[in-house]
């Protein structure tokens, strides 16, 4: 038998883990995995330790059921599409399985399902489900779907191929609502995103021969807006569009003054090798770190500038 299915079968309380600040991967991954647990008469919980997750996400089955809170209960934890053991947020006593496809991910947990050559997790839970004779129904194949239209950058990344249509098409077939997905994750644009997005362009400057965008966003600029912290993303996403643009990085300036920096690239350029510099992860198109505190994003600024002078060749 698969030693996660062991794993689970022994258990009598299961928790779920999206990593702080969960994106759709995270959350559709966790979502299709508690469906499973239920159809299997398990006793379920999800953690996520953001007391605030991206409201677009809350069309993904069980979003409800989510908290913030630690169910010290549990006796077996599985996180999802986090690659650092600091992003679940929690100590975790009881077993670990860590299902993640990000190539800086430590193996951390007692059982590690990570596939770097997955393009998201909920591709290796679709996998996983199909090869345990898991029965996927339109919920699980809802939140599927759901991770890997946004970790394909809506099928436009450079990872996705042949092998990403055809598990759209598989999930479609097993009863994905799609359209859902589509209104819920790329479209419904909030008024303040939109006006953010305004103020951040405005302020956009490019570097290294116009192939690096740099986008800076200050708590001011967040606070008169109105726009919540993820609502930057698209911003960072579309700058990758302009025209020579191979690299995009964000600093947002945070209440507490801490810094979250996020990398994007179109090219060979390794997003998490700039990443790693500030202890933070990802992989080469995606990565992101964040600093604490006693640096202004000017001083930010200079500093990722002259690390990707470096590494652009
Ligand atoms: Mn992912």
């Amino acid at each position: 038998m698969n030693e996660i299915i062991e794993k689970i079968d022994k258990a009598s309380h299961i928790v779920l883990i999206s990593h702080i600040n969960p994106d759709a991967d995270s959350i559709g991954s966790a979502s299709a995995m508690y469906t499973f647990l239920l159809q299997n008469h398990k006793k379920v919980s999800w953690f996520c330790k953001s007391q605030t997750i991206n409201n677009k996400l809350s069309f993904m089955p069980w979003f409800e059921k989510i908290r913030s809170s630690y169910p010290e209960s549990a006796d077996l934890a599985i996180a999802f599409d986090c690659a650092d053991k600091k992003r679940l947020g929690t100590e975790v006593s009881s077993d670990l399985i860590n299902i993640d496809h990000h190539a800086t991910n430590s193996n951390y947990g007692d059982i590690n399902l990570v596939k770097t050559d997955a393009i998201s997790t909920t591709e290796i839970l679709h996998s996983f489900f199909k090869e345990n004779g898991a029965k996927i129904n339109k919920k699980m194949a809802t939140a599927l779907y759901g991770g890997l239209l946004d970790d394909s950058d809506v099928f436009t990344s450079d990872a996705v191929d042949g092998t990403t249509f055809a598990l759209a098409k598989e999930l479609i077939e097993q009863g994905a609502d799609y359209k859902l997905c589509t209104k819920n994750i790329i479209k419904n644009l909030s008024l303040a995103a939109i006006r953010l997005k305004a103020v951040i362009f405005k302020n956009m400057s490019l570097e290294c021969g116009a192939r690096v965008a740099f986008l800076c966003v200050s708590d001011e600029d967040m606070r008169s807006s109105g726009a919540s912290p993820w609502e930057c993303e698209t911003a960072l996403e579309e700058s990758l569009n302009i025209v020579h643009v191979e690299v995009a990085i964000l600093l947002r300036q945070n209440s507490d003054f801490t810094i979250k920096g996020s990398l994007r690239s179109n090219s060979e350029f390794d997003c998490a090798k700039i990443a790693l510099n500030f202890r933070g992860g990802g992989d080469t198109q995606r990565a992101g770190f964040e600093i604490e505190s006693g640096f202004s994003l000017n001083e930010v600024r200079e500093m990722v500038v002259s690390l990707i002078k470096k590494e652009i060749v």
